[in-house]
């Protein structure tokens, strides 16, 4: 799928793979957005830009993408709950113990949207949509995991306008119980808002989200410094992020067991 948003064009691609993932990827590409300036070279410039000067008298300007993806999971059943596993270093006080440390992981099912605000940062939990109703053979209650690829944090102030009106970047990921009026993370009319009907606002209701209808709203960005080689046509800039089983089957989709058919081997005499 292509979607035209200004000058861009986004190729949305998503594929199912064996492994029983998800994949979703976006592709930037087409026309590199210009202003017309009055320099050729960079030696000229005694002001501060807001770009990159990428040939005579055009400038490529910084900007950023954002695109939040709404995803109504429903795994085995609308009735989910949303699951961070963090990873714990933790350390051994047995003196007579040689290792000093170990990690083991902490579940914590978030009860309220306020719980489900995650900014990925650098040591993020795992990100985990389960069915609390429903577990496999050996017990693990059956989920797909949220493996964000691509993320971005907005570099200008939440009190600046252009934030506002796109609030819904402050987290990378969020959560809210199903609303069929809570559709477009930026509002119906964005910048001809004043912000007051965006992911942003709707979480603040702090709604319960646990073993609800739920939905995940995951925005990908990429902050844009242009660069010669974006001029005219800019090469494809893509990210993606995955959506993977995480005991939702009851063994690896890869591995594919072929049972042997019967054997006779002449020198065995069993
Ligand atoms: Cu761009």
């Amino acid at each position: 799928m292509v979607s035209t948003v200004g000058n861009y064009d986004y190729v949305l691609d998503w594929e199912f793979k064996p492994s029983g993932s998800i994949e979703f990827v976006v592709g930037l590409t087409r026309v590199l957005k210009v202003n017309a300036v009055p320099y050729t070279h960079i030696d000229q410039i005694k002001e501060e830009i807001y770009g990159t000067l990428i040939t005579d008298n055009a400038m490529g300007v910084s900007h950023d993408h954002f695109l939040t993806y709404h995803l109504d999971l429903d795994i085995d059943g609308d009735a989910n709950s949303f699951m961070k596993t963090y990873l714990i270093t933790k350390r051994i006080k047995d003196k007579n113990i040689p290792r000093k440390s170990y990690w083991n992981v902490e579940h914590e099912i978030a009860k309220k949207e306020s719980d489900a605000k995650i900014q990925i940062g650098l040591n993020p939990p795992e990100l985990l949509v389960i069915n609390p109703n429903k577990k496999t053979k050996p017990g693990n209650k059956v989920g797909y995991r949220l493996v964000p690829g691509s993320t971005a944090d907005p570099l200008i102030t939440t009190d600046d306008y252009p934030q506002i009106w796109g609030a819904f970047t402050n987290y990378n990921v969020c959560l809210t119980p199903y609303n069929k009026s809570e559709k477009w993370a930026g509002g119906r009319y964005v910048d001809q808002s004043r912000g007051d009907d965006t992911l942003a606002v709707w979480t603040e209701k702090n709604r319960n989200i646990e073993n609800k209808d739920i939905v995940v709203w995951c925005t990908m960005g990429f902050h844009h410094v242009p660069c010669q080689e974006d001029f005219p046509m800019m090469p494809t800039l893509s990210g993606g992020f995955e959506l993977k089983p995480t005991n939702f089957f009851e063994y690896s989709l890869v591995v594919k067991i072929v049972l042997p058919h019967h054997l006779s081997w002449h020198n065995c005499t069993k």
